[in-house]
């Protein structure tokens, strides 16, 4: 095969892979959450999704949020009818984070269960998980986003579904 056509077979293949792997990624969100979120390696976003958000582990922030992880209903505190009718509940504490367009902000999770993992996922158009970021026990992770496009996000601990989820709200520059 001429290397112009190996090439672009390559790229297809490539994307193909990918498209594949968000599809399955979704699909296993939806059906078992818990499973994937055991399973699933942690990512930062991929060179095309870092033009809609770019992640870095450490780095100058300009702005700063603190979320912590909520036991809404648990087998520890009860009640127990809600936890037998709900199954145990968390929440993102805030769920609803606004953050401006190009500016460095620096996001910690602090997971405050002793005994409970909860990951973030960050979905971006089409519902693709762009990163995906593990959060363990009694432990605080923290990275600073810089989102390049005003719009809604939506952000999921897959490990709780549905209830588990929230949302970042990218506005204009400030003065714009
Ligand atoms: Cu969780």
């Amino acid at each position: 095969m001429p290397d112009a056509n190996r090439r672009r077979s390559e790229a297809r293949r490539r994307r193909g892979f990918g498209e594949f792997v968000t599809l399955i990624a979704c699909a296993i969100a939806t059906l078992a959450p818990r499973a994937w979120a055991k399973s699933a390696a942690s990512f930062l976003p991929n060179a095309a999704d870092a033009k809609i958000v770019s992640v870095a582990k450490t780095g100058e922030a300009e702005a700063g949020i603190t979320v912590m992880t909520e036991a809404v209903a648990i087998k520890e505190t009860g009640p127990a009818a809600t936890i037998k009718k709900f199954g145990e509940t968390y929440a993102f504490s805030p769920n609803f984070i606004a953050v401006r367009r190009d500016q460095p902000t620096q996001i910690e999770f602090w997971n405050l269960q002793p005994d409970d993992e909860h990951d973030f996922a960050l979905l971006g158009p089409n519902l693709k998980v762009m990163m995906y970021q593990r959060l363990k026990p009694l432990t605080k992770s923290s990275w600073v986003f810089t989102f390049h496009r005003e719009g809604l996000f939506d952000f999921k601990c897959l490990t709780h579904q549905p209830e588990m989820s929230g949302q970042i709200l990218v506005l204009p520059p400030a003065g714009q």
